[in-house]
């Protein structure tokens, strides 16, 4: 007898993942955090883009979750995928993101708000202007300009490529050296300011560099290595932490293109990327938790009416498939959805993102349930995601309040 999907109230039985966004372990979906404290406590509003995939937000983000200052999230859409909010452009009028209240002056440009906020709450470990993290400061800008020119320029030749290939890993032998200096296995002696300067860049390069060009930088740098696994230790940084899939697909339209050097690693990384399987990908490597299956579940659940509607297929056929997904993803064994469903199942595989709508270990589980499902009843992808924008994420086009996982 083959598998029957569970109907939702079932589904739901399933599950008992709870978190306290406002309390609880740094989370994407929280738009108060109070660490313990009160509202009166609250000084600081963070206003950061809907889909958490702004690199200079992560960095505020991350040092606000480490510091444990209690703030507001407000979240302001990007250009690249949507109309950016009429009252964000009055209070800056430029849009740019990420931007602070603190005691209700607006602050922009990530490095100032740092400055301002250490001013206030001190700094996290050694400060912005501290002679140790200036050097790494600069070399952090090094890095991300040798990553833009290998990622984002289209290179005339194979030696060209080659080249923009080794000015880069000139800069990382650099910053290898930097992490070698140190006892542990951060850029300092603690974790601190210079960690969190680092981290939106790195993993973006960990990612992009793995899909387009067939480098792990995490996997070939002993030192980058170990700074992953200790970032990862870390739950704050894993609450903020995004996946190979999300950055793939979210980078070009914000850098203005991102070149493929076709190599077989390369293509071979962008199949796995892009078609599984994605656990064991090295974008994370610690321990999966328990409840990866349980979370993807949830937040499924939580967001299924939206998540069926913006589906391009039909309401009726793409629910049964959704549920025979999540099925197979709790149950463990084949659940055949319905005939033609296959493309559907995959339009919501590609659009999973992390850790908008769920961590990294979930979107894992559910993406591997959604393509096995999809497996069984044909081999068709998805509409291909947008490489110059990405309005198929639009907020406003998912209804009023809610994206497709937004809270
Ligand atoms: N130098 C600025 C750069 C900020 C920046 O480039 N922000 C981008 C997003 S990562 C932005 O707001 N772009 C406008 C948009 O995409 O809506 C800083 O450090 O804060």
């Amino acid at each position: 007898m083959p598998l029957a999907p569970l109907s939702w109230p079932e589904l739901e039985a399933l599950t008992d993942f709870r978190i306290d966004p406002v309390n609880g372990p740094t989370n994407a979906q929280a738009g108060l955090r109070l660490f313990g404290q009160t509202e009166a406590d609250v000084r600081v509003t963070l206003y950061r883009d809907n889909h958490a995939w702004c690199p200079y937000c992560q960095k505020i983000w991350l040092w606000l979750e480490e510091k444990q200052i209690p703030y507001r999230i407000e979240k302001v859409t990007m250009f690249c995928y949507g109309e950016k909010e009429t009252w964000y452009k009055r209070k800056v009028p430029s849009g740019m993101l990420p931007a602070l209240e603190l005691d209700g002056r607006i602050i922009t440009e990530s490095d100032d708000i740092l400055v301002a906020l250490e001013k206030v709450f001190g700094p996290l470990g050694l400060g912005m202007k501290d002679p140790a993290v200036l050097p790494l400061r600069q070399l952090e800008r090094l890095l991300f300009r040798a990553w833009c020119n290998w990622l984002c320029r289209r290179a005339g030749s194979e030696r060209e490529e080659q080249h923009n290939r080794d000015l880069f890993v000139g800069v990382v032998d650099k910053v290898e050296e930097a992490l070698g200096r140190k006892s542990g296995p951060y850029f300092l002696e603690e974790f601190g300011t210079a960690d969190a300067i680092f981290t939106p860049y790195v993993e973006r390069m960990n990612a992009s560099l793995y899909y387009y060009k067939g480098y792990s930088l995490r996997e070939e740098n002993p030192g980058f290595g170990a700074w992953f696994a200790a970032m990862e230790s870390r739950s704050t940084y894993r609450g903020t932490q995004s996946d190979f899939h999300t950055h793939a697909h979210d980078l070009p339209p914000q850098m203005g293109g991102c070149w493929e050097n076709g190599t077989l690693q390369m293509r071979l990384n962008k199949a796995r990327v892009d078609n599984g399987p994605w656990v064991g990908l090295p974008d994370a490597t610690y321990p999966e938790p328990e409840t990866s299956r349980t979370e993807a579940l949830h937040r499924v659940i939580k967001h299924h009416a939206n998540i069926i509607r913006v589906n391009p297929a039909d309401d009726r056929l793409f629910d049964e498939a959704l549920r025979c997904a999540l099925t197979h993803m709790m149950v463990g064994e084949p659940c055949l959805p319905p005939p033609n469903s296959d493309e559907a199942l995959r339009y919501l595989r590609d659009r999973i993102s992390v850790p908008r709508d769920m961590s990294i270990y979930a979107a894992k589980r559910l993406k591997e349930a959604l393509e096995a499902t999809a497996a069984l009843v044909g081999d068709r992808q998805g509409p291909p995601i947008p490489f110059n924008h990405r309005r198929d994420q639009d907020p406003a086009k998912f209804c009023e309040e809610l994206g497709q996982f937004l809270e």
